[in-house]
């Protein structure tokens, strides 16, 4: 038995990117169909971003589902880098006006569904054997397999919100698909504990014994992250271990006000930069991890994923509204210019701020020379700042 369903937009994933790309569809009224191959609880389960970019926050808003997050979400004015027990507070509304949002990708996600189901979005979750095709016609089609039925959804569109590991960048033929990597030679490994923050600002610090970061995802309960081997087991963090480390990381001022407490979540999270290219391929877009990955450093994964989104939504509802194709057909190069400077950003954060295990005495002075920098020159905290609030869509 094979089900037959018709739609404009068929999204794969029901991630963030894909959430808000139907929301924001959805407010144009044009029509999607959302699959995933986990179901909602596991997707709102998955605990990963936390800092929003005002241009996120306002895409919430068109979507019409950011009440919540102006009510508890947690907006910030700078945050700071300490190095080797120094600290330079890079003042973002200071230096550009604007401020980011803490505000956790599992809340981002819950208001987003709640808004989908409440106006009656059709979902298929826990779906298997994905298989998007004829992606180079005007009418492609994404067959599953759901609850024991043969599924193909025939569209206009197909949008790959499928995150790294899904199928849409797949569909890609080889001799088409272009893609760029690194690896970092380390992880993070993050908690989250019912604790107030040890600072009302972020720290990133960088230490001779690794990297350290203070977050938080309310006034009540923190989330802090440490440089660790990727090939570490969970199981040898206990609690006690972590906060030692943690603590001798962040150096004893900022310590002194450390709050330890049970953890309940911990998990290892490898650190890549990715780009695939292009991001069109006929009437597949990707968008969001799908196509791309950046280092947690700069906060930028969530924020580059919804950029996409809104360039993409921008580009659809001017085909449907006006019959204009222009945005459709530049999609790619537009959001790949943007793309590859929130790399340059996350990377250049990331080589600053972490200990390299093949890293000389030389660069070692080079990552210390321009952290001195960054504190004696405001053009350069300037240049940290603007791209940590977020660049320009276009
Ligand atoms: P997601 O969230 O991976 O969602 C993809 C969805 O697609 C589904 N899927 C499939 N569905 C159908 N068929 C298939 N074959 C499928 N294969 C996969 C999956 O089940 C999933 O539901 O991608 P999306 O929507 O593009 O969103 C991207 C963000 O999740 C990601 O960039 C951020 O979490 C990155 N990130 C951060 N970003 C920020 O902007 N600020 C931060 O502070 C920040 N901190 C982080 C982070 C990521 C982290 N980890 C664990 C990777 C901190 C960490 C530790
Ligand atoms: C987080 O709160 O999870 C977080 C904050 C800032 C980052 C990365 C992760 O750069």
């Amino acid at each position: 038995m094979t089900r037959t369903v018709q739609t404009s937009v068929c999204i794969i994933g029901a991630g963030p990117s894909g959430l808000l790309l139907s929301q924001l569809l959805a407010n144009a009224g044009i029509d999607t169909v959302v699959l995933d191959r986990k179901d909602r609880a596991y997707i709102e389960s998955r605990v990963r971003a936390g800092v929003l970019e005002q241009g996120t926050v306002e895409a919430m808003e068109e979507a019409g589902a950011a009440d919540r997050l102006h009510r508890e979400g947690l907006p910030h004015e700078g945050f700071k880098l300490a190095f080797d027990g120094d600290q330079h507070r890079i003042d973002l509304t200071g230096l550009t006006g604007k401020t980011v949002m803490v505000y956790g990708q599992t809340e981002m996600t819950k208001d987003l569904f709640d808004k989908r189901t409440a106006e009656g979005q059709a979902f298929y979750f826990n779906v298997d054997d994905v298989v998007p095709t004829e992606l180079k016609t005007d009418r492609p089609s994404v067959h599953f397999k759901h609850d024991g039925e043969q599924v193909v959804v025939e569209c206009d569109f197909v949008a790959g919100c499928d995150g790294f590991h899904g199928v849409s960048r797949r569909a890609i033929p080889s001799d088409i698909l272009r893609t760029f990597e690194r690896i970092y030679p380390f992880g993070w490994l993050g908690i989250l504990t019912e604790r107030p923050p040890v600072s009302h600002e972020l720290i990133y610090a960088n230490h001779e014994r690794g990297f350290a970061l203070a977050s938080m995802r309310s006034e009540t309960r923190s989330r802090y992250y440490i440089q660790c081997d990727v090939n570490d087991d969970v199981a040898d963090w206990s609690d006690d271990r972590f906060w030692q480390e943690f603590a001798r990381r962040l150096g004893p001022d900022a310590a002194a006000n450390l709050q330890t407490g049970p953890s309940f979540e911990k998990s290892i999270a490898p650190l890549r930069s990715f780009v695939a290219e292009p991001m069109r391929y006929g009437n597949l877009f990707l968008a969001g991890d799908s196509a791309h990955i950046v280092p947690p450093t700069g906060a930028k994964g969530l924020n580059l994923a919804a950029a996409d989104v809104r360039i993409l939504n921008r580009a659809l509802v001017e085909y449907y509204k006006n019959g204009n194709a222009q945005y459709i057909d530049t999609y790619s190069e537009t959001v790949l210019k943007r793309v590859w400077k929130v790399e340059r950003f996350s990377w250049q954060l990331s080589t600053l701020m972490h200990q390299f295990p093949e890293n000389s005495d030389f660069e070692k002075r080079m990552q210390r020379a321009e952290f001195d920098y960054l504190c004696s020159s405001e053009a350069a905290s300037r240049s940290i700042a603007e791209n940590y609030v977020g660049l320009p869509l276009d």
